[in-house]
């Protein structure tokens, strides 16, 4: 049988290298093929994950910054420096979490889909315009988000006037100015080429990019006890593929970007310029429990149990 599997990046990206280390797994284990869809080949993030739940697409990654509609807790995500810095910690914490691993998935399943993995895929930068030192440097800057409430409301508590859009429609908005600025890991800001069309990158600590991979539920809960240990498998072992693939990935990228463009203003902010973005978090943080009541509590709260866990 052949299974279909569609991701938001390119197959060099993160989420492609992950798709293709999943894919090796479940070949390598089974008769079963996976085709393998990366961005651009069947749509935006939004139309894959209707395919994926109407079964047309047997797995899919959708990031958290997408799935905010259709599963409101998945913006926990998106509360500002509540994810740890360190890459150890944050391996730790996505393999062992009680949130991740065992509350996540029933969230998913009322939606018809499996929940397999959650993994990071880097630290976020603001990548703008005109450079980014404190919260009023971004008074005027329209800043495009992932289509996801709370971002939103990040974006606003920092300052921005936050503008939600499909990944699509992000280059050429800068290039014509629809926005002046965006946020995304190192390594896809020069893999899609983002430093064209802007001329600083901020490190503000404030959040890692987490993304989500599942499978349409009716097609795995058909599936064989052994057919389900093959995906499971599969899906840890490009868990372990995707750390050891990310060490070192967002210094390189930023070299490569300040070799394609020496001009390129990077700031690294001191802890005292991060303070006024890092008091934000708490205004984001109520937000989110008041759009996702005692469920969204429940998530967060034990989201910082599993943190304090995987941080000692
Ligand atoms: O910002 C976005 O929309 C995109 N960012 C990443 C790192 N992956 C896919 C997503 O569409």
């Amino acid at each position: 049988e052949t299974w279909k599997y569609a991701f938001e990046e390119a197959m060099t990206d993160v989420q492609g290298i992950y798709a293709q280390k999943f894919k090796e797994e479940v070949e390598a284990n089974s008769d079963h093929e996976i085709q393998l869809f990366p961005f651009g080949t069947l749509g935006e993030s939004a139309d894959i994950m209707e395919q994926a739940q109407a079964g047309i697409l047997q797995f899919v990654d959708q990031s958290p910054g997408f799935t905010g509609a259709l599963i409101p807790e998945a913006q926990v995500f998106f509360v500002p420096y509540l994810l740890p810095a360190k890459s150890e910690d944050l391996g730790e914490f996505f393999r062992n979490s009680k949130a991740i691993n065992e509350m996540f998935p029933e969230l998913y399943a009322e939606q018809g889909l499996e929940l397999l993995k959650m993994f990071p895929e880097g630290e976020v930068v603001m990548n703008t315009k005109d450079p980014v030192e404190k919260p009023e440097d971004l008074n005027e800057v329209k800043f495009r988000v992932m289509t996801n409430p709370l971002l939103v409301e990040s974006y606003k508590a920092f300052g921005a006037t936050p503008t939600p859009l499909p990944w699509g429609e992000v280059y050429g908005g800068l290039q014509t100015n629809i926005i002046q600025g965006q946020e995304n890991p190192l390594f896809w800001v020069e893999s899609t080429k983002m430093y064209e069309v802007t001329g600083a990158i901020t490190l503000t600590g404030h959040n890692n990019f987490t993304t989500a991979v599942m499978a349409n539920k009716d097609f795995y809960d058909g599936l064989s006890d052994e057919d389900k240990k093959v995906v499971q498998d599969a899906a840890d072992a490009a868990f372990e593929h995707i750390l050891e693939y990310q060490k070192g990935l967002s210094e390189e990228s930023l070299a490569k970007i300040k070799e394609a463009k020496p001009e390129m203003t990077i700031s690294d902010l001191t802890e005292e310029q991060r303070a006024p973005f890092k008091e934000a978090a708490a205004q984001v943080e109520a937000k989110f429990i008041e759009m996702t009541g005692d469920s969204g509590k429940k998530i967060l709260d034990q989201m910082k149990e599993d943190l304090k866990a995987a941080t000692q």
